[in-house]
């Protein structure tokens, strides 16, 4: 295992876009305002979240970059970025989301740890690159394979970076085979994000990029992918990104008990409003947006003007600002949906936004039920409070 050779080196960072919030430093973690989150249903790369464990890497020999595919299975081999390019390119449309979006609010209800996140730790973005299921090809795993001969059953992604939760060793994760070998699942190794070659805040030269599954499972600055037997028993897999009742604390967790969060549930926000807002009377829009994981679709979204007593329906939109048709075979299955609804308000009042996946899955009223002890997946009701201006 690598070492911590000596402190991590920020000496390198990229430049970035000013108007970012930045919650952390160094490492570096920074979400766009609301107002730019929703400004576009394809996240433009420079209000794109950026979520760091270390010093972004520099990557700047290219003609030396590959990345090998080794492990629990019957040949090995080491692809170059051209290799890569050479298999059949797609675009895919797919939203990351940080596990720790909306975290901030679970900590105003009673503390946890993890960097503090407003409602951003989200974008939608086209990322370009060959499917991870057609490289597996190359080292002779068919789609759709459970298990390798020699019993594989899980695909783990090492990264280049250092990482102080591994000691300084590089950020890593898996997903099971079935899903990395299936065609269908668009598990991409991304080479580029809308239409431009990956910069180095969000992996570059390579990523890879899970749709539907909390982004932590994306692995960024990609060097090593081992066909594994069990789960890649790293930190971020074995001892962080696991979801626990509200009655485990630090005093009584065992990380072992829980297996490592995969899919993301149905989710939305406000991104019109703040948490307060002062507004004259009159009409106000309520946008924002929703989405859920596992390729399930948001089949609407209930807004309510009066805490909760009745509801509203929102409408949804994807690209063009064209009216979703839930379940429509050319919608974005991996992307978020914006909503909007404009409604008249004359007294102070909390409006609320909550989602409904095609599963029918509804997020939960209150952020005391899912609290958990490293603030992950809050996707409780979305409140904000307007006061009318006096
Ligand atoms: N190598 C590496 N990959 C990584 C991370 C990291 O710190 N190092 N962070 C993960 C987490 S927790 C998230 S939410 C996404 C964020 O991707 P982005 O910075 O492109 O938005 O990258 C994931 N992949
Ligand atoms: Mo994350």
């Amino acid at each position: 295992m690598q070492g911590l050779i000596g402190p991590p080196d920020y000496s390198q960072e990229p430049s970035r876009h000013p108007s970012l919030r930045i919650n952390a430093k160094e490492p570096f973690n920074a979400e766009p305002t609301r107002e730019n989150l929703i400004s576009s249903y394809i996240t433009p790369v420079e209000f794109f979240f950026k979520r760091n464990h270390g010093p972004i890497p520099l990557v700047d020999d290219i003609s030396s970059y590959n990345v090998s595919i080794g492990g629990l299975m019957e040949k090995s081999v080491q692809l170059s970025l051209d290799d890569i390019k050479k298999l059949p390119k797609h675009n895919v449309t797919a939203t990351l989301q940080c596990a720790g979006n909306r975290r901030t609010a679970m900590s105003n209800k009673k503390e946890v740890r993890g960097v503090g996140w407003d409602v951003a730790a989200l974008s939608n973005a086209i990322w370009g690159g060959a499917k991870l299921c057609d490289a597996l090809k190359l080292v002779g795993i068919e789609y759709n394979t459970k298990m390798t001969l020699s019993g594989g059953k899980h695909v783990e992604f090492i990264s280049v970076d250092q990482c102080k939760e591994e000691d300084g060793g590089p950020y890593k994760a898996s997903i099971p085979l079935h899903q990395a070998s299936n065609p269908l699942s668009d598990v991409l190794l991304a080479y580029e994000m809308n239409g431009e070659v990956l910069n180095r805040d969000h992996g570059y030269p390579l990523r890879v990029v899970v749709p539907g599954v909390i982004g932590a499972r994306s692995v960024k600055w990609l060097d090593r992918i081992n066909i594994i037997e069990e789960e890649c028993q790293g930190f971020f897999m074995a001892k962080d990104y696991k979801m626990f009742p509200p009655t485990v604390n630090w005093d009584n967790i065992i990380w072992s008990t829980r297996k490592p969060q995969m899919d993301f549930p149905v989710q939305c926000a406000i991104c019109s409003l703040e948490d307060v807002n002062t507004v004259k009377p009159g009409q106000v829009t309520i946008a924002g947006y929703a989405l859920s994981g596992g390729g399930r679709g948001i089949e609407r979204v209930d807004i309510s003007v009066d805490g909760g007593k009745t509801w509203i329906e929102a409408s949804t939109y994807q690209k063009d600002n064209v009216q979703c048709i839930p379940y429509d075979i050319s919608s974005d299955k991996w992307a978020w949906v914006f909503f909007k609804a404009v409604v008249g308000i004359t007294e102070d009042t909390e409006i609320i936004a909550k989602a409904v996946d095609s599963s029918a899955n509804v997020q939960p009223e209150h952020v005391e039920t899912i609290w958990n002890l490293r603030g992950i997946l809050n996707t409780s009701w979305h409140r904000v409070r307007l006061q009318i201006a006096s």
